[in-house]
């Protein structure tokens, strides 16, 4: 083999390992989140790159998993079990879990991932996630704190938006509003089928600063952002965690919104 096609070789492996070009998104998926009554769904936990359907990362055992629905916590860990999720380009370690909404009201499930060895950046990366489900229109939950080790916690009904509103959030590190702080936003832009990413996409991005869009929060760490397309919207606020075993680590919040076009 000539020396220039083990060069080339060798730096495709390192980019089938990860591309790092887009931002990581922890994800609580379901297909519908503002239904009409109780009754069973079905979320998918994905470590992944929503706008390109990209490279899924391995999740590991979530350190925890529940849901707050009228004011009460019901922990959820011993529901998820183990899938493989398949993105354009790879698959990965991923959960599952079925829950049934017991009446009225919102669901605020939530998730607080193992911290995820990312060997390009060397560091981990922890991103505490939330996911809104409202049965029947009536509010109770929505806005509440979880108390995550970080956080956004809603200003707008993650459930009820129209396409064209905005959708502002409270980052939130260790309880306290972070000044300042980047949100990085990405569309789900394949729809989930199963366990998997389908292919076709449902938005071009002229420009790689259209894949992950980088917003900011104000100085009362309150960001927002006005929804240019129906469905599922992820906001990540990253912050810098203490150490993990001597390495760096950086802790994320992260919000899922779905909004809906008027018909
Ligand atoms: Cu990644």
């Amino acid at each position: 083999m000539k020396k220039w096609m083990v060069t080339a070789l060798v730096g495709m492996a390192a980019l089938a390992i990860h591309i790092p070009a887009f931002a990581h998104f922890q994800m609580i998926y379901t297909p519908e989140s503002a239904l009409q009554k109780g009754g069973p769904i079905e979320l998918k936990l994905v470590f992944t790159h929503p706008f390109e359907a990209g490279h899924t990362m391995d999740m590991g055992s979530p350190a925890a998993f529940g849901v707050l629905h009228k004011k009460k916590k019901e922990d959820l860990l011993g529901k998820v079990k183990p899938i493989e999720f398949s993105s354009l380009s790879n698959k990965g370690k991923a959960f599952e879990a079925s829950y049934k909404l017991k009446g009225m009201g919102d669901y605020v499930f939530y998730l607080s991932p193992a911290p995820y060895w990312e060997g390009s950046e060397s560091k981990y990366i922890t991103q505490h996630t939330k996911m809104i489900v409202n049965a029947a229109g009536i509010p109770t939950d929505w806005d509440a704190e979880v108390g995550l080790p970080a956080e956004i916690v809603p200003l707008d009904k993650p459930y009820a938006l129209w396409t064209g509103n905005v959708f502002r959030g409270i980052v939130k590190f260790e309880g306290k509003a972070v000044p300042f702080a980047e949100v990085e936003v990405e569309y789900l832009n394949h729809d989930v089928d199963g366990n998997g990413f389908v292919k076709a996409a449902k938005a071009e991005a002229p420009q790689d600063a259209f894949v992950t869009q980088t917003i900011k929060a104000d100085a009362n760490g309150v960001f927002t952002y006005s929804i240019p397309r129906a469905g599922w919207w992820g906001f990540a606020a990253l912050m810098e965690g203490g150490k993990i075993e001597g390495k760096d680590s950086e802790v994320g919040a992260v919000i899922w919104v779905q909004a809906k076009d008027m018909k």
